[in-house]
């Protein structure tokens, strides 16, 4: 199956109204999707075993933090629209950790903590939308658990089934 770990998010009005701002650009995440990857881990055909190895892993809880916007791979020439995520060394930490559980599975770039909201069809400039909402704070949320996930790809998007939820201490 296909699947990945991450920090689930409640749906936020103010992220859907970024969303559907610029709803005509690309592809929008659905507000119930939306989630901070901290591994993607791909194929795999070891589902249990991989829900147990990360079962292992202890991490206090902390507060997140969305604030502002960023495009990857640039502003001026982005594909991806995404709102950052901090503290960014807890993120970090955590990533980190969930990665020597799943050493197996190579990191195909590394982790940057971002929560995308939408993925353009072409490249386009998101300066506008990046300064408009640059000092925003879209959400401060106590985190006290993190998740692996199965990823089905439909042709209406992605459905996001929950293997296993893992507390934070
Ligand atoms: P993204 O939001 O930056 O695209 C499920 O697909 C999650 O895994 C998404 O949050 C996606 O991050 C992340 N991901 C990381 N690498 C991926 C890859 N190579 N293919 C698909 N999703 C990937």
């Amino acid at each position: 199956m296909r699947s990945f770990v991450a920090i689930s998010l409640p749906q936020n009005d103010l992220l859907t109204r970024v969303i559907s701002e610029n709803k005509n650009i690309g592809k929008t995440v659905e507000g119930r999707n939306m989630h901070l990857t901290l591994k993607f881990l791909g194929e795999i055909s070891d589902a249990d075993k991989i829900a147990d190895t990360l079962d292992e892993i202890r991490f206090e809880k902390f507060t997140l933090t969305l604030k502002g916007l960023g495009a990857f791979p640039s502003q001026q020439n982005g594909r991806v629209l995404f709102v950052m995520a901090f503290p960014e060394d807890k993120l970090g930490e955590l990533a980190a950790k969930v990665d020597s559980r799943t050493r197996g599975i190579p990191l195909d770039h590394p982790f940057t903590p971002h929560i995308t909201l939408l993925r353009a069809k072409e490249r386009r400039d998101f300066s506008g939308v990046i300064e408009k909402y640059g000092q925003t704070v879209f959400m401060v949320q106590d985190v006290s658990s993190f998740c692996l996930y199965e990823s089905k790809l439909t042709p209406t998007g992605p459905i996001y089934r929950e293997i296993r939820r893992y507390q934070l201490m």
